[in-house]
């Protein structure tokens, strides 16, 4: 959804964090939260809108944000790591010591502190970056792995519950409010078909094959700043998703998000493929930097993890696209129908390359 911020309420709200802003302008790429690049005469911040309509309990959601950054900055400081400022995100306080604020109209807003000299990329095509970005997550989740403060909150609520989300899928179907099912009945029929598929991960969870850990969940690519000199992956950001969850997430994500030859929302899906070494770098990258915490099951069903994952994002965008393109947000008529026809379109070609990228995978255990 694209909503609308008066023009010049950023800049105030910066100034309620004690900072003397010259200019607030959008930023990044994000689909979720309205992000400003904040200039002031001396270092720049971001300031972030929490978007309340998907993020219910903003409250809740920021107490994570202070507990997971704080562990992972000490984690960080325990390893000897260099450049601890711009390898973790750093929340900037209100002169009252409060880590958010909330506006007159009852909107919650944070800043951070800047981490200059990187970049996060929507499309990355050399695996070595892969490898580099995917390790970060992987080492990410590790550092999360003795995290024992109070149990995180659920900032949102069954987030990939794929089962769930087959079933809002069925029932907007159903629903058609804006009447846009006539239009995709191909592309609807294919996902109602998938239940098996979507439920398969949840099975293996419930059966305790699958271990419930902390994770990202949200770890698409351009949620990693990758230094813009060395190449490194310095930080990963988008932390409003951290929360108990299957490691598997994690890597699904990056799959999805990387192995792929088209940006998600390009307008023709027809020549989609796998990009296999892509898929090898993140693989590779993701296991090495999770290192020795995950089960053999964690570690072999990468593939199968990148097709409930991207199936599960395909309900999430033809569904918002037939509720009228409410939850993400778009720059253009029909964004969110090129974006779900590009994530069928990744599930069926890995399931086409499933062999043979499961053969690469068993190479890594
Ligand atoms: P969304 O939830 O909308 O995706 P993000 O938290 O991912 O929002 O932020 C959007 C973009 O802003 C990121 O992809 C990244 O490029 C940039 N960004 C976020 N935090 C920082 C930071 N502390 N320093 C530099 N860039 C940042
Ligand atoms: C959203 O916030 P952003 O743009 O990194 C979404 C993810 C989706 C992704 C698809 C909280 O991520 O779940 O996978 O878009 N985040 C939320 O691009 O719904
Ligand atoms: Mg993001």
């Amino acid at each position: 959804m694209n909503r609308i911020v008066p023009e010049d309420l950023p800049v105030h709200v910066a100034e309620v964090f004690g900072l003397a802003p010259v200019s607030a302008r959008r930023y990044g790429g994000g689909h979720i939260n309205d992000t400003y690049l904040v200039q002031t005469s001396g270092r720049p911040y971001i300031l972030q809108r929490i978007n309340d309509s998907v993020f219910t309990r903003p409250v809740e959601l920021m107490e994570n944000l202070g507990l997971v950054t704080r562990h992972v900055r000490a984690r960080l400081e325990a390893e000897g790591a260099e450049d601890v400022d711009r390898r973790v995100l750093t929340l900037v306080r209100t002169p009252d010591r409060a880590d958010f604020h909330v506006d007159a109209y009852g909107q919650v807003w944070r800043v951070f502190e800047f981490i200059g000299g990187a970049t996060s990329h929507e499309v990355i095509t050399a695996p070595v970056q892969a490898y580099k970005a995917a390790c970060a997550f992987g080492h990410f989740q590790s550092l999360l792995a003795d995290y024992d403060g109070p149990r995180l909150h659920e900032t949102i609520p069954r987030f990939h519950d794929t089962v769930k989300r087959y079933e809002d899928f069925a029932t907007v179907v159903e629903a058609d409010p804006v009447g846009r099912v006539a239009e995709v009945r191909e592309e609807v029929d294919w996902l109602l078909g998938r239940r098996e598929l979507a439920g398969s991960m949840l099975r293996l969870a419930a059966e305790g094959v699958l271990p419930e850990r902390i994770t990202h969940n949200d770890t698409k690519l351009s949620n990693v700043l990758i230094d813009d000199v060395t190449g490194e992956a310095m930080c990963v950001v988008d932390l409003d998703t951290v929360m108990p969850g299957l490691s598997l997430y994690d890597f699904a994500d990056l799959c999805r998000s990387g192995a792929t030859t088209v940006a998600e929302d390009a307008p023709d899906a027809s020549g989609l493929d796998v990009d296999v070494p892509m898929f090898q770098a993140l693989a590779e990258g993701y296991l090495a930097g999770a290192g020795s915490a995950l089960l053999p099951a964690e570690r072999e069903l990468l593939v199968l993890a990148g097709e409930v994952m991207t199936l599960e994002q395909a309900y999430r965008f033809l569904g918002d696209h037939l509720a009228g393109d409410t939850y993400y947000q778009t720059s253009r008529p029909g964004q969110n129908l090129d974006r779900a026809r590009t994530q069928i379109a990744l599930v069926k070609a890995l399931q086409r390359h499933e062999p043979a990228l499961n053969a690469y995978v068993a190479t890594l255990s």
